[in-house]
């Protein structure tokens, strides 16, 4: 295992080439409407290389609040696996949901890069780095159930923009995936190693390069190249990759040689497609990286099928399944307008008219949002 400082020194490099393929591919900008639908040069961009990063998508306001509210969290987490109290021995946060919402690392490790976790799809083991010695035996890398556990969560669920773009991408009738927010913290954050998401659709008569969905990370904070995510552009065309052949053709090194970093500001947003090859690495730098994550798929990649990752293989995404998940994008769209009344709220056509049956209230919040992540439709 590498020292944080020969890790840090290894990565520079790296992060300074892939800086520069980043430039020339460009594929960022604030989001655009053309006559109210996304800019077709973002969505032909976006279907060319795999990802867009959008900028400035959320005001300093928005960042802000997420940023508190994830803080708290994290200060209210507990303080590792199996454990029940936060730092201060109170009772912690989230861990009565039916769904336990946190997922744990050791600092700098790659926990399931070579495993046979989510269906093996993460083919290779990334390079490690040993942490300070003072470093906690274990660091919150995950947190699901956002929309449950932050207000501002929920709100940034139902943001007119992303919506807009979902539906441009997946289609009016899109549906929901899952959300994690994604803590990387300075000299602690571990790897996730290089991966394609999806585990359902590889062999099916109907692939093609959108049929895994895509997903979207607001980021908090800023991120440079030795922090943030990356992907290897075009990538989501190919089908599944042989990626521990791709590491090893690359001298066993996870640096692989045509990745670009999706270095970010605060409220820009990344969005990926879940075929794209992508990974992020240990994180030895300075930046505290949050990202708030969440994705959605078109309707009929969905429809019938059973759990294959987050799910038991008996869940089946019937209609009763996947309408009660998508009735969160609902309350979330409604629970945003009382917090940001001057923007228009997107209009999501599958509730268009039963929009009044979730409008956010204690109640729907029991019946909606309470562990709804229970609910999340992973392919
Ligand atoms: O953001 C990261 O560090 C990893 C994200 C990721 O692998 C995913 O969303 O599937």
């Amino acid at each position: 295992m590498l020292s944080a400082l020969a890790y840090t020194k290894r990565m520079e490099r790296y992060a300074r080439e892939g800086m520069a393929r980043a430039e020339r591919i460009g594929n960022r900008g604030p989001v655009r409407f053309d006559n109210g639908r996304l800019h077709p040069a973002i969505v032909d961009a976006y279907w060319q290389h795999g990802f867009y990063v959008f900028e400035n998508v959320l005001e300093q306001r928005e960042v802000d609040e997420l940023r508190l509210e994830v803080n708290d969290l994290l200060a209210h987490a507990p303080t590792g696996p199996g454990e029940t109290t936060d730092a201060e021995g109170a009772r912690a946060v989230g861990i009565d949901m039916k769904r336990y919402p946190y997922f744990f690392v050791k600092p700098l490790s790659d926990p399931v890069g070579a495993t046979s976790a989510s269906h093996g799809r993460h083919q290779s083991k990334m390079a490690e780095a040993a942490p300070a010695e003072n470093a906690p035996e274990h660091v919150v890398q995950i947190i699901a159930g956002m929309c449950e556990l932050i207000e501002s969560g929920l709100r940034v669920y139902g943001h007119p923009h992303l919506l807009a773009v979902a539906e441009a991408i997946n289609g009016a009738d899109f549906v929901p995936y899952n959300d994690a927010i994604f803590v990387k913290q300075p000299g602690l954050g571990g790897s996730v190693a290089w991966h394609q998401d999806g585990v359902t659709h590889w062999d099916s008569p109907d692939w093609d390069e959108g049929i895994h969905g895509f997903n979207f990370q607001v980021q908090l904070n800023r991120t440079s190249a030795m922090s943030c995510l990356w992907v290897v552009p075009g990538t989501h065309k190919l089908g599944r990759v042989d990626i521990a052949a791709m590491v090893e053709a690359n001298g066993g090194s996870d640096q692989l040689p045509d990745a670009i970093p999706l270095h970010c500001e605060p409220g820009d947003v990344t969005m990926v497609n879940r075929q794209t090859l992508h990974s992020s690495f240990a994180n030895t730098s300075d930046d505290f990286r949050v990202s708030v994550s969440w994705g959605f798929h078109r309707r009929k990649s969905v429809a019938g099928q059973h759990g294959h990752l987050m799910q038991p293989p008996d869940v089946v995404y019937d209609d009763d399944f996947i309408d009660r998940r998508a009735s969160v994008i609902q309350v979330a769209i409604d629970a945003r307008s009382h917090v940001y009344p001057d923007e228009t709220p997107f209009v999501y056509q599958p509730l268009k008219n039963e929009a009044d049956q979730y409008r956010w209230s204690p109640e729907i919040f029991d019946s909606v949002i309470r562990d709804y992540n229970t609910r999340d439709i992973a392919i």
